[in-house]
């Protein structure tokens, strides 16, 4: 679990991830469909083309569930356990999916907070990105 070093890195630049929340999570999105092409499958209802309405409202969505666990990030699995049984049960997402996400989100965090995006911090965001994605596909097990 994250030590509390890194709980406090997370919860400091929470507070200027927040600020751009809708963006950074289009922009994540965006980086995912782009860079991996395949995710694609999992959203035929949706018009995935940059900017598009619906690829800004699930960003939107995804970066808020983000910040739900941000806020509760001593108890995570509890913070997110009905989108947990989401993705498990009902979307059946391969989890090999969460990395990659995981990575579009680190990417851009690097590319909108590069002085605060240190190593420190990048492998902070990495461990609690890789605790967020277990929580969420923890139900196939
Ligand atoms: Ni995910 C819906 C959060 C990873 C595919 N997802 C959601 C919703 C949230 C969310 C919030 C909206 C729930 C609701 O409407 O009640 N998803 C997250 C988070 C992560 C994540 C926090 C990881 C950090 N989801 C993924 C991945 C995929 C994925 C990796 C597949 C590539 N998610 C979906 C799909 C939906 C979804 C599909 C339903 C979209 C819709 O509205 O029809």
């Amino acid at each position: 679990s994250l030590t509390k070093v890194e709980r406090t890195i997370i919860t400091s630049m929470w507070g200027k991830v927040s600020t751009q929340a809708d963006s950074i999570g289009t922009e994540a999105l965006e980086r995912l469909f782009t860079s991996y092409p395949q995710t694609k499958t999992y959203f035929p209802h949706f018009d995935l083309h940059p900017g598009s309405a619906q690829l800004r409202a699930h960003g939107s969505k995804v970066v808020a569930a983000v910040g739900d666990a941000v806020k509760s990030i001593d108890n995570i699995s509890g913070a997110l356990s009905k989108l947990s049984e989401l993705h498990a049960y009902i979307l059946r997402v391969d989890p090999v999916n969460f990395k990659l996400l995981s990575h579009c989100l680190l990417v851009t965090l690097d590319t909108r907070f590069p002085a605060d995006f240190t190593a420190e911090a990048h492998a902070a965001w990495d461990k609690f990105l890789s605790v967020v994605s277990s929580v969420l596909t923890e139900k196939y097990r």
